[in-house]
């Protein structure tokens, strides 16, 4: 009863909220409420307590004015009035292939891409603003990179429900939340055909830059280098690293099984790795990241980049004898940071958008926007970037079924198998679709569970509040937030209003985009921070993208012709079908004739 009189009367306030759009200092309430607790500003302002029951929007450069930001410019309108919506946009890119496939082949390839480059990275604030702890902006937010930054202020801590003033008075049990609509029923292949090489290299790109600290509460993370740096190959502190290099013509420490390059074990390079017990000594291999060999997958790309590593650092000495080891291993760290910016681009993110525009790694295009070189990895976007959805139910390695008890912790699969194999059956492989809901393997769902919990103690506002920032129309209903009656049915009785859904329940169980992958708030809201991300990279900046910064010419054109395809093919005995997704019938009959040619 208590808890009905509180909401209602809380909806009451924010009715009054909109009707004192014209005084410069808008009363709140009598009652103290914390008004920014309504989330008052609208268009990116920001929201300012003064007094205790009082607030002011901050709309400066937002393109709106009035108290709660809402009244746009007249650039604002003009913009408004010819911005075509994300849906249509998105359906442009996917659709009309014969345009596309002209266009790709002139000069608007490269405006186009700008564009995309631009409106994705404006919605990233640079340098970054709040964190857990500082919901304004601070000194102490800007200057400890121990913190993942985050794009809107932590619900403030005053408030009068969990998600602000919406909702129920408790949250859903995340055990239930997960068991209810994130348990997988019967796997749900992704309609876009992404495959296992897909969901490795996903989770062996990201964890150089999520490696949240768990060990503090606090949204704090362990990777500093914010963004793509290799510290997953290369260790993320300078005694790792040193441990796992050869100190020889740049080289990382290797062993040979057979005549075939693979890691160390733990004991030629000692560096922590978690293994599970018992398993036997040369097993043990020690690689840049220490979870690198619990997933076969993961190891497996982890003696890939060791491989190219080695592999450009022969090139680069052959054109440099005067070198000594240090500037061979660090502008071959370049050189494969540069790879890997250009593999995710133009392969990883071109397959995830099912664009027919064909997206370009060239940070020219940017030299003359207003762009900053920098980038804070945010919580949000680590959220968001937990898609254990993709992990099928088995693995099927050279035909065979494996087990996830056989396939965990078992780095011998990758020496039995062998580099070529793995590679082709992972290609082979379909994936599950990451969105909509009821596609999380047993073996991952308390993932899921732990995102929710850490969300609540990060006190990450309501996934609306994330649409209105990312330029999406919020969410008016359950039922238009998802297909599934039964699962809007089941999210409305435990969460009460739809501006009360949680960020990470959100953005995973929306309905996805037809045949897509996931649905319209994960590209909208991840495409943003992965750009940024991506194109934010010292490597990018005019100071650094010329062929000096890799060692001359040869360098930077390794960088600016990486693949996918290359970093296998040059790196195994015969060239099996890589790729990130799985064969189409004409692919899958040509790709069964081993190949050397790339
Ligand atoms: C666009 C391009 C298409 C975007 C399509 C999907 C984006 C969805 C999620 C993020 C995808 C990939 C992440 C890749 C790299 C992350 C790099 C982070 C570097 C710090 O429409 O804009």
């Amino acid at each position: 009863m208590g808890a009905t009189r509180v909401v209602s009367y809380l909806s009451l306030m924010a009715f009054l909220g909109c009707l004192l759009e014209n005084s410069s200092v808008a009363a709140a309430d009598s009652n103290t409420v914390n008004p920014c607790c309504y989330y008052p500003c609208q268009n990116s302002g920001v929201c300012v307590r003064f007094g205790t029951d009082q607030y002011q929007c901050d709309c400066t450069r937002t393109g709106f004015y009035g108290d709660n930001c809402t009244v746009p410019e007249f650039g604002s309108w003009i913009r408004l009035m010819l911005k075509p919506s994300p849906f249509v946009t998105h359906y442009i890119l996917t659709h009309f292939q014969w345009f596309w496939n002209l266009l790709n082949n002139t000069f608007l390839r490269d405006t186009v891409m700008r564009l995309v480059l631009t409106i994705r990275s404006n919605l990233i604030p640079s340098p970054p603003t709040f964190n857990t702890k500082y919901g304004y902006i601070s000194w102490e937010s800007y200057y400890n990179i121990s913190y993942y930054t985050r794009l809107l202020p932590p619900v403030p801590e005053d408030c009068p429900l969990p998600m602000g003033t919406k909702g129920k008075p408790t949250l859903p049990d995340p055990k239930v939340l997960a068991e209810r609509f994130f348990k997988r029923k019967k796997f749900r292949p992704d309609p876009q055909g992404t495959n296992l090489m897909f969901a490795f290299m996903a989770q062996h790109f990201t964890h150089q830059f999520f490696k949240t600290n768990h060990e503090v509460k606090g949204g704090f993370t362990k990777a500093l280098g914010h963004g793509v740096d290799a510290s997953n190959i290369y260790g993320d502190t300078l005694e790792r690293q040193h441990q796992l290099r050869l100190h020889k013509d740049g080289k990382l420490k290797y062993q040979l099984v057979g005549s075939e390059v693979f890691p160390p074990t733990v004991s030629e390079a000692p560096v922590y790795m978690r293994y599970s017990q018992g398993l036997p000594s040369e097993q043990q291999f020690a690689l840049g990241h220490e979870l690198y060999g619990i997933l076969p997958g993961l190891t497996l790309y982890a003696t890939l980049w060791l491989r190219e590593h080695n592999r450009v650092c022969d090139i680069l000495r052959a054109e440099h004898p005067s070198w000594d080891d240090e500037q061979l291993f660090q502008t071959t760290r370049l050189i494969i940071i540069g790879e890997i910016i250009k593999i995710i681009i133009e392969e990883y993110v071109q397959h995830l958008s099912g664009y027919f525009l064909k997206l370009k790694f060239d940070p020219v295009l940017l030299f003359n926007e207003r762009f900053q070189y920098s980038n804070r990895i945010a919580l949000e976007f680590c959220q968001l970037y937990h898609w254990h959805p993709l992990m099928p139910d088995s693995f099927i390695i050279d035909d065979e079924e494996v087990s996830y008890s056989q396939f965990m912790y078992n780095t011998s699969l990758l020496t039995h198998y062998g580099v070529e194999k793995l590679v082709d059956s992972f290609s082979r492989q379909v994936a599950g679709q990451i969105g909509g809901g009821h596609n999380s393997h047993e073996t991952v769902l308390r993932v899921a569970e732990l995102t929710i919990k850490e969300s609540r103690e990060a006190r990450i506002q309501p996934f609306n509040e994330y649409r209105k920032k990312f330029n999406l129309k919020p969410y008016t209903s359950f039922y238009e937030f998802t297909d599934d009656p039964e699962m809007a049915k089941g999210l409305e009785d435990l969460y009460g209003e739809i501006d009360a859904l949680e960020f990470y329940t959100g953005v995973m169980l929306e309905k996805a985009r037809p045949d897509a992958i996931f649905g319209e708030s994960m590209v909208e809201m991840g495409a943003p921070f992965s750009l940024k991300g991506l194109l934010g990279n010292p490597l990018c900046s005019p100071e650094y993208w010329k062929p000096s910064t890799f060692g001359g010419e040869t360098g930077f054109r390794i960088v600016k012709s990486a693949t996918l395809q290359k970093l296998v093919c040059h790196n195994s005995k015969w060239c099996p079908y890589v790729h990130f997704r799985v064969p189409g019938k004409e692919e899958e009959a040509n790709s069964r004739k081993p190949s050397t040619e790339l």
